[in-house]
């Protein structure tokens, strides 16, 4: 899968990139990713990206013609053009049933917001998916980009290693249910014990355990954050 990431701040990425599973991914080039810097297509000597909003108001606002002109030369450089994702706290918020659909593209190509925001004629001629990685506000699209580069390659098919894995985490496949506790060894650490059951051998207890366990963790998490939204 080939990942095409426009942003003013390239450098943000290269810590991530080395990251372990990122980076065996790149070796077993299951992957790849290319950074674009937004500036490179601005037109004048001052290499301008952003200017100050019509009718007024606080902060800056991305110019259109780099945006445009930079996200069309990366889609014809790819051979395919790519799937074109605008991270923006706009967006809509990105779940594992999102991510599964973006694993789906032979390319993504992750268009990293600054500033107040957008022209919205940019919006308007590239049609991007628009989307948010939850309901507060960041600096920049790059930590959202970073968040859906994570959550997409672990799902590619001999990336993750052990396939049952990814299926098994939280919210993954029909559930949508929290994981289960897990432990390992040692067997008791100041004064807290692993579940009997846990080390007892009998598979299917442990299978019941499970089950129980995560209905019980994702009911006490809903619980909460019903709590939380009416206040
Ligand atoms: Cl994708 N970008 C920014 N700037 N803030 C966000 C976000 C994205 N998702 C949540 N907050």
């Amino acid at each position: 899968m080939r990942f095409d990431i426009l942003t003013l701040f390239p450098e943000l990425f290269s810590g991530y990139v080395g990251q372990s599973l990122l980076a065996k991914a790149i070796g077993a080039q299951r992957v790849t990713i290319q950074l674009h810097n937004i500036r490179d297509w601005a037109r004048d000597r001052h290499r301008q990206v952003d200017d100050r909003p019509f009718g007024g108001g606080p902060g800056m606002v991305f110019k259109p013609e780099p945006v445009v002109e930079c996200v069309e030369a990366v889609q014809k450089l790819a051979g395919s053009p790519g799937h074109l994702v605008l991270l923006s706290p706009k967006g809509r918020r990105l779940d594992q049933s999102k991510v599964e659909e973006l694993a789906g593209y032979e390319g993504l190509v992750l268009l990293c917001g600054r500033y107040e925001g957008f022209d919205q004629r940019i919006i308007d001629i590239l049609q991007p998916d628009e989307i948010s990685i939850g309901d507060y506000v960041l600096n920049g699209g790059e930590v959202a980009a970073m968040v859906v580069i994570d959550s997409v390659v672990r799902l590619l098919p001999g990336v993750l290693g052990d396939e049952q894995s990814a299926w098994q985490d939280s919210f993954s496949g029909e559930r949508r249910q929290i994981e289960y506790a897990q432990y390992t060894r040692p067997r008791e650490y100041r004064g807290h014990v692993v579940p009997d059951v846990l080390t007892s051998g009998d598979h299917s207890a442990v299978a019941r355990w499970r089950e129980e366990d995560s209905r019980r963790r994702t009911e006490a998490r809903r619980a909460q954050q019903m709590e939380i939204e009416e206040g």
